[in-house]
């Protein structure tokens, strides 16, 4: 048996004793030994994701169009190729609700490409423009820092990424950033627009997917995975396209004792990437993100001036990357 099991476990049991306080020793040990069966993936370090996401953070908001935004995309670029990926970059632009042109970016790192059996992961690195859910109207047009609504998502990614080039799953796995994802017109906008100025970067790469006649089993989609109180339901989208994806990813998550944040209940649904790439590239695609329709929606700094490090949990981060791990080197 790895090392990395036994760490792994070690770790999980803390997370257990630590969140249940000791009277529930027992069953935390009863766990443990079941994970020794169960743990397939390397040991997801979540101190190493964290520092991925503030990275991201540190070069501003990503807003397309922008210094930071560019600086912040060569960065990502530049971390994919290190982790031993194949990396292709779709460099398009693409017009927003009110005719803006966005010099948009979408960034892709395959590994084994060799492969036909193949998995798809996705995230959104750009940025809100627009601070258009705080509190404070005069707050409305500060650009989101993203910290959870963007760079958690990628972060993960990163470190998944970063723990393949050592050991690869059966399958191969394409790791997507997607551009210009939150550039839907703002609350305060009252100018004609549609709905679908959301996810213009997917929309483009499901339409030209970097490959030619590309396919994957299924893919995920992470989005705003790294607040502390993230909880999350199956999406409503991703139960209609995918739905024995969603019991899959959950069921890991439950055998990994991670049923805090997996709640085995219908949320709401959501226009996000996730949508693009079942509609349109027609690959069956979840989005694992923080929303809770019986609580307050997404997670309370959501398009807000507060999306910033201070609510960024590397327990979600673990809970999050370690269950898409496991999900991946489970497939045969
Ligand atoms: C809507 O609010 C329609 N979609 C949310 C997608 C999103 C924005 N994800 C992150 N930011
Ligand atoms: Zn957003």
């Amino acid at each position: 048996m790895r090392k990395v099991i036994s760490l792994f476990s070690l770790l999980i049991l803390g997370i257990v004793v630590g969140a249940c306080g000791g009277s529930k020793n027992k069953s935390s040990k009863a766990n443990f030994e079941n994970e020794l069966e169960l743990v397939k993936a390397p040991l997801f370090n979540a101190d190493s994701a964290y520092h991925y996401v503030n990275t991201q953070v540190l070069f501003g908001p990503r807003v397309p169009n922008t210094e930071g935004h560019k600086l912040c995309g060569v960065y990502l670029e530049n971390k994919l190729k290190e982790f031993g990926a194949t990396v292709t970059t779709q460099e398009v632009d693409l017009i927003a609700f009110d005719g803006t042109v966005l010099e948009a970016k979408n960034i892709i790192g395959a590994y084994q490409p060799e492969k036909k059996k193949r998995v798809v992961l996705f995230a959104h690195w750009d940025t809100r423009p627009w601070s258009d859910n705080d509190a404070d109207e005069k707050n409305y047009n500060t650009p989101v820092l993203g910290a959870n609504d963007g760079a958690s998502g990628v972060g993960v990614l990163l470190e998944i990424a970063r723990l393949i080039q050592k050991e690869q799953p059966n399958l191969g796995v394409d790791i997507v950033f997607f551009d210009a994802e939150d550039y839907g017109a703002p609350q305060f906008y009252k100018g004609p627009h549609e709905e679908e100025y959301w996810g213009l970067g997917s929309q483009y790469w499901s339409r030209n997917p970097h490959i030619t006649d590309y396919n994957a089993r299924f893919g995920i989609l992470l989005d705003m995975v790294g607040d502390k109180d993230a909880q999350f339901y199956y999406e409503g989208y991703s139960n209609e396209f995918a739905k024995s994806i969603n019991k899959k990813v959950w069921k890991k998550a439950h055998e990994l004792g991670f049923q805090h944040y997996f709640i085995k209940e219908l949320g709401g649904y959501i226009t996000d990437d996730h949508l693009f790439v079942n509609k349109i590239a027609r690959i069956p695609t979840i989005d694992i993100i923080h929303n809770n329709i019986h609580h307050t929606g997404f997670a309370e700094s959501w398009h807000t001036v507060n999306d910033t490090m201070d609510n960024i949990d590397k327990n979600t981060l673990q809970a999050v990357g370690q269950t898409v791990l496991e999900v991946i080197f489970n497939e045969k």
